[in-house]
């Protein structure tokens, strides 16, 4: 096998054989910081949504309150100031927008704890925030809510090099733990486009998903323990490092994917498998990237089904996207991502694979990219020679999101959809936005892309502005879409403010009821995250 540095190698039919293809351009990570330049553009909530009715049982912040904060924190982590208070209060879609006049910082579990008995006494209402890349509007306050943000809680507690159980506080960046870990030739066994951005208190309230939970799964096994501040202040230390606890209810569970509805996540301990390129500790380290151009969603489908059969125990991410998609990218992607295949597709695919034993790997891939190629299920593809160029094709993927909103507006749906059909809603939505003369002025684009192997679909229809008959055309149809071919309005998401009065759609009545018991058990004055995740019980 033949790899010349610095350039990709490529598979097109026509190259075969020859590789080389001029390398592209190579990109920083996806930073998603919140940054908005002008504070006018961002309608209020409260405005847009006029249904959404401030609860009277909530009190307004006074100065007392004020004060009784600084009393816990120092004077800097108390922010009150208006230009500051903005990217608390607006979401990174810039669709949702607070009014909260005081955002708390505090550093220590025990600071929370009071911060929270304080709330709860008072009856004030707070939202959690890590890094506030959510994108279902969880994470910033719809009224006047009290924002704590988990910014300065960020030390590592511990590592176990033995076990890979890393004990963190909740806000640690993602990508500065999995920088961490690298040095010990671990990783985090989540990855996503936010992760320069995101918190692990974030990622574990939300249950991110993200690019390879294929292979390492879901929060929901990998992490080990919790520690969390109740609303009452009660901290509810979980900050367990076994694999194996069968001792009553598992806590921690709840609080995975709670959204911020029943505590404040101040501790997370994670279970991190090995890093595939830790030169230091594997055999043969190996990572390969490759990514391919599929002329029709059927063919992305045999691609996965041969990924699976082929690359099995060392595929570690399997992602697609559309034309649309791609385009986007092409257009509009701050770090100007190139396509490295040679013409446009109606598909790519992106597949990852980890493994040990770089000769055992590369011959695997070798094997099932020729199998591809010779039975025409792809038509062109690149694969990564070195990790500048597994950067860059990673980064075409994760420049999507960013992309999408380039238009104006974004309309985000996140569905699990049993895979043969996944791509059905999008060209449904598409007939449906055209048939009803949307598409133009108001609507741009729709585009469809995701994680194919977990049978999750990313929808987004693009538009100059947020606009009710745009809404109103793709709300319910799309949710009822997905319910009747058995699929969730919220694969790795969440509900937050946006999909609180469709979780209907996914669970039973009598779910949401006992879902709805369990909230007023640990948060009776119903101070955390209100106006989310499910309505309110009359
Ligand atoms: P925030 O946005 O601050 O909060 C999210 C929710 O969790 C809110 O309801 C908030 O109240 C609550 N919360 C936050 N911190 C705590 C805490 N300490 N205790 C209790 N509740 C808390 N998601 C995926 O699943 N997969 C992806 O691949 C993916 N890619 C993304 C790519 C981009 C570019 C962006 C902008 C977002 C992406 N997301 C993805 C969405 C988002 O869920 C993740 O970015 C991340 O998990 C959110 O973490 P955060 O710290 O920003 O949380
Ligand atoms: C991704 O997979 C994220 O890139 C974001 O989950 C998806 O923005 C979206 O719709
Ligand atoms: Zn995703």
């Amino acid at each position: 096998m033949l790899y010349s540095a610095g350039r990709h190698r490529a598979l097109n039919a026509a190259a075969r054989g020859l590789w080389g293809r001029t390398g592209t351009a190579y990109f920083q990570p996806v930073r998603c910081t919140v940054r908005p330049s002008s504070t006018a553009s961002v309608a209020y909530t409260s405005d847009k949504y006029p249904s959404i009715q401030r609860r009277t049982d909530l009190k307004k912040v006074s100065a007392e309150d004020v004060a009784f904060f600084r009393s816990v924190l120092p004077p800097t982590s108390v922010i009150t100031n208006e230009d500051d208070l903005f990217t608390y209060n607006v979401d990174w879609m810039r669709k949702y927008r607070g009014r909260s006049p005081v955002v708390l910082l505090p550093k220590t579990t025990d600071q929370v704890s009071k911060l929270l008995a304080y709330c709860n006494q008072q009856r004030l209402a707070v939202v959690p925030q890590g890094g506030n890349t959510g994108l279902v509007g969880g994470g910033v306050p719809v009224f006047d809510e009290i924002v704590i943000s988990t910014n300065l809680m960020n030390q590592v507690r511990s590592f176990d090099d033995v076990s890979g159980v890393v004990a963190c506080d909740a806000g640690c960046i993602l990508e500065v733990l999995d920088g961490y870990l690298g040095e010990r030739g671990f990783m985090m066994p989540l990855d996503l486009g936010a992760k320069g951005s995101c918190h692990v208190g974030g990622n574990v309230a939300a249950n991110a998903g993200g690019l390879r939970f294929l292979r390492y799964g879901s929060l929901h096994g990998t992490v080990l323990g919790v520690e969390a501040v109740l609303p009452d202040g009660t901290i509810l230390d979980n900050m367990s490092t076994l694999r194996k606890d069968n001792t009553g209810y598992d806590l921690k569970q709840l609080f995975i994917g709670s959204e911020g509805t029943l505590g404040l996540v101040t501790g997370v301990t994670v279970s991190t498998p090995r890093r595939p390129n830790a030169s230091s500790i594997a055999i043969q380290p190996s990572v390969n990237v490759a990514m391919v151009g599929v002329e029709s969603f059927e063919k992305v489908q045999a691609t996965f089904r041969n990924a699976k059969g082929m690359l099995s125990e060392v595929l570690s991410a399997f992602e697609f996207w559309d034309s649309h998609a791609a385009g986007l990218v092409r257009a509009h992607a701050v770090n100007k991502a190139q396509d490295p295949l040679s013409a446009p597709y109606p598909f790519y695919v992106l597949m990852e694979t980890h493994g040990s034993n770089k000769e055992h790997d590369d011959a695997k891939l070798n094997a099932f990219l020729e199998h591809l190629m010779e039975n025409e299920v792809v038509a062109d593809g690149v694969v990564a020679q070195d990790e500048a160029q597994i950067k860059s094709l990673w980064s075409m993927r994760e420049s999507i999101p960013e992309a999408c909103s380039k238009a104006g507006a974004v309309y985000k749906y996140d569905v699990s959809i049993p895979v043969p059909k996944l791509y059905e809603l999008v060209e449904d939505m598409r007939s449906r936005l055209e048939s009803m003369g949307l598409m133009g002025d108001l609507v741009k684009d729709v585009i469809g892309y995701g994680h194919m192997g977990d049978g999750n679909l990313h929808l987004n229809i693009t538009a100059s502005t947020y606009d009710k008959r745009v809404t109103d055309a793709i709300e319910p149809y799309v949710y009822e879409w997905v319910a009747s071919h058995n699929g969730s309005i919220s694969a790795e998401h969440g509900l937050g403010l946006m999909k609180a009065h469709h979780i209907g759609y996914s669970k039973s009545a009598a779910m949401v009821n006992l879902m709805q018991q369990i909230k007023q058990l640990v948060d009776p004055n119903g101070i955390m995250n209100p106006y989310k995740y499910f309505p309110e019980r009359a």
